[in-house]
């Protein structure tokens, strides 16, 4: 698409200034943050969506994403909805931005406190599925095509408090029904279960992707269901992010993305994409694009509180610019003919053993069985092979400090 110039003004040109095609999204909720912690008030004012939407537009982004409330207040009357929708999509048309996303509030207002669709209270689970139908509606109408469910209160505070295999019963009955609601309105969507180990609970059920994925095969309609995976929640497992996205993409389930950064185990902090684990983010971004994901570059992360609203901004422009410089740096590590030398070698090995696990690949035969049992091996020269890692991770990290 081609934008009016003035949409570009507050673009740098180099190659890494973000593009439309890039496919960069930020959440209302992101830009909109107004900085509260739970030792301190805001310290932004409200933003208005339609502010972020051309505000993002200029500096590149491709679309917005939204929690019901980001958009309509929890006690907006119809009227009132109607209004805000209308505006919105007027400017989601006058600066050309998309909503490839969309995802309710169940964990703001205080009947959330217990969780939504696992809370113990039946009208709070009955309530939580209105309110997500009515989200989806609205979701559906701006144009979304992949619905979030990240599981906000869903946990607990006191084991006592619940039986966690009802609470992973409930889980399902609720996305089982809602996607049959999809499928009954005829709505092209498709659902991204969001893990989370912990916060604002203390212990939140579908802690990781890989507890997400098992539990996606027990639903109703697993092939419209997938995970968004977060930097920070899996980073805050002390998990390998990276391994849950390649495992995720492996399976056909990678749906959509969350972007941040995090130091290390602890409160969820969404940082700036990029800013504290340069190497793993190097990596991820590498795995993506090689990959051939084509869904949003979704940013779930919010400016630093000391941040005023050109601070929001400059956060937004950072988060793009630095997936755009990763995925450069990926792009000259993997053409870099020392690197492919190495990691050439490195793969070489025994021709009949490669062939011999190409047909394993292909699946069992008894032939094969056989084969691999009467064969040798020589282990101790297979431990005492050198593998060049040092001198192949010491190109990557060149690559990521610009000396290669
Ligand atoms: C909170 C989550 C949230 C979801 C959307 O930690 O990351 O922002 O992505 O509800
Ligand atoms: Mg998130
Ligand atoms: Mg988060």
């Amino acid at each position: 698409m081609t934008l009016p110039p003035q949409l570009t003004q507050e673009s740098t040109s180099d190659q890494y200034t973000p593009r439309k095609e890039d496919k960069f999204t930020f959440g209302l909720w992101t830009v909109a943050n107004q900085g509260r912690d739970p030792f301190g008030d805001v310290v932004r004012p409200v933003l208005n969506p339609v502010r972020s939407v051309q505000k993002l537009s200029e500096l590149g982004a491709w679309g917005v994403n939204f929690h019901d409330n980001d958009l309509v207040p929890f006690d907006a009357t119809p009227a009132e909805r109607d209004r805000i929708v209308s505006d919105f999509k007027k400017a989601l048309n006058d600066y050309g931005m998309v909503v490839p996303m969309a995802t309710t509030n169940l964990f703001f207002h205080p009947a959330f406190k217990d969780g939504a669709f696992t809370a113990v209270d039946p009208s709070v689970r009955a309530f939580a599925l209105q309110k997500t139908m009515r989200a989806i509606d609205l979701g559906v109408e701006l144009g979304a095509q992949t619905y979030v469910f990240w599981g906000g209160r869903e946990g607990v505070d006191s084991e006592a408090s619940k039986d966690p295999v009802e609470a992973l019963k409930r889980m399902r009955d609720a996305i089982n029904f809602l996607c049959e609601y999809a499928i009954d309105n005829g709505y092209n969507l498709r659902f991204a279960l969001e893990p989370k180990p912990n916060e604002p609970r203390s212990d939140t059920y579908f802690a990781t992707i890989g507890h997400m994925l098992a539990f996606i095969y027990t639903l109703d309609h697993p092939e419209m269901v997938g995970v968004n995976p977060e930097v920070a929640h899996e980073h805050m497992s002390g998990l390998n992010f990276v391994h849950g996205v390649a495992q995720a993409i492996e399976a056909g389930k990678l749906f959509h993305i969350d972007l941040n950064d995090q130091k290390g185990p602890r409160f969820d902090q969404d940082l700036r994409f990029g800013s504290e684990n340069i190497k793993s983010m190097f990596f991820l971004v590498r795995l993506l694009e090689n990959s051939g994901y084509d869904g949003p570059r979704h940013f779930d992360a919010h400016a630093y509180r000391t941040e005023d609203d050109q601070g929001v901004w400059d956060f937004a422009a950072g988060c793009m610019r630095t997936y755009n410089i990763l995925r450069e740096k990926a792009r000259r590590f993997d053409a870099d003919p020392e690197v492919q030398q190495l990691l050439a070698t490195i793969n070489a090995g025994n021709a009949d053993h490669i062939s011999w696990l190409s047909e394993v690949r292909k699946g069992y035969s008894k032939e094969l069985a056989n084969k691999l049992k009467e064969a040798t091996f020589d282990a101790t020269a297979l431990g005492q092979r050198g593998y060049q890692y040092e001198k192949l991770d010491q190109m990557a990290v060149e690559h990521i400090f610009g000396i290669r």
